[in-house]
């Protein structure tokens, strides 16, 4: 018997107090912890992933982004709601989460387990229906991030599967997880991005991130996007 086995870290009640229930609920979904290769190395719940004592321990989990374009080739960015937990009324690209721990969401050939979950939260999130094969996933990126703007308990750390997507889709919001969508072309989005700190619009550490360094190599040429396949590399930040 020992006394530290028993003794609770964080009670959901503590950090997640004043958090909207449907939010507070979904934190009780199990997620994928991997290690930096993306090799499965266990299970946690999305809150126990999330908390920043956990991540600045090296915990790490399996998540999606997902960046879907019109048939213009606008990019669909949604603002998150402010009942999210982390990075509550963030401008962020289509649709981002977690493949859970079951089975259908395991699935590593072809990147099934994280396609199918990108199906079920586009659905969720925004109304989307979406085919597994109008997903096209490129490539991993490694990354961790404090959500500095809210309080200090949560963070991300993951390993982000990124999924492309080009299909011309109605959106309706679920506004318990998204305030506002909008469709940018390259110009209007790097103009929300340049203003975005002067004016107090705020952004996703891994959209900045991936706007940053990917996103408009892929975007001018999405017609043959194949060029970016790289199922191999793990990109760091
Ligand atoms: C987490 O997204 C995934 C990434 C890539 C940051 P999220 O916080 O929107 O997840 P969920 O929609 O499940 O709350
Ligand atoms: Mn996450």
């Amino acid at each position: 018997f020992s006394v530290h086995a028993s003794r609770p870290e964080v009670t959901i009640n503590d950090v997640l107090s004043g958090v909207d229930k449907t939010q507070a609920q979904q934190m009780h979904e199990e997620c994928i912890l991997v290690d930096i290769n993306d090799i499965p190395v266990g299970t946690a719940s999305k809150k126990t992933c999330h908390l920043i004592q956990n991540i600045n321990k090296g915990m790490l989990h399996r998540a999606f982004s997902v960046f879907l374009f019109n048939s213009k080739s606008e990019l669909l960015l949604q603002q998150r709601s402010d009942y999210k937990v982390t990075f509550p009324g963030h401008f962020t690209n289509t649709c981002c989460s977690h493949p859970l721990n079951i089975p259908n969401e395991r699935e590593e050939k072809d990147a099934l387990g994280v396609k199918r979950a990108a199906q079920r939260k586009l659905k969720h999130e925004l109304g989307i229906h979406m085919e597994i094969a109008d997903f096209q996933f490129l490539t991993r990126i490694h990354y961790k991030a404090e959500n500095i703007t809210a309080d200090l308990h949560w963070g991300e750390h993951e390993i982000d599967y990124v999924l492309v997507a080009q299909k011309d889709v109605t959106v309706t919001q679920n506004p318990n997880e998204v305030k506002s969508h909008r469709f940018v072309n390259q110009k209007s989005l790097k103009h929300l991005m340049s203003r975005a700190k002067s004016e107090g619009i705020l952004i996703t550490p891994w959209f900045r991130m991936i706007e940053e360094r990917f996103l408009f190599k892929w975007w001018d040429n999405l017609e043959k996007l194949e060029q970016f396949n790289d199922h191999k590399t793990v990109h760091r930040f």
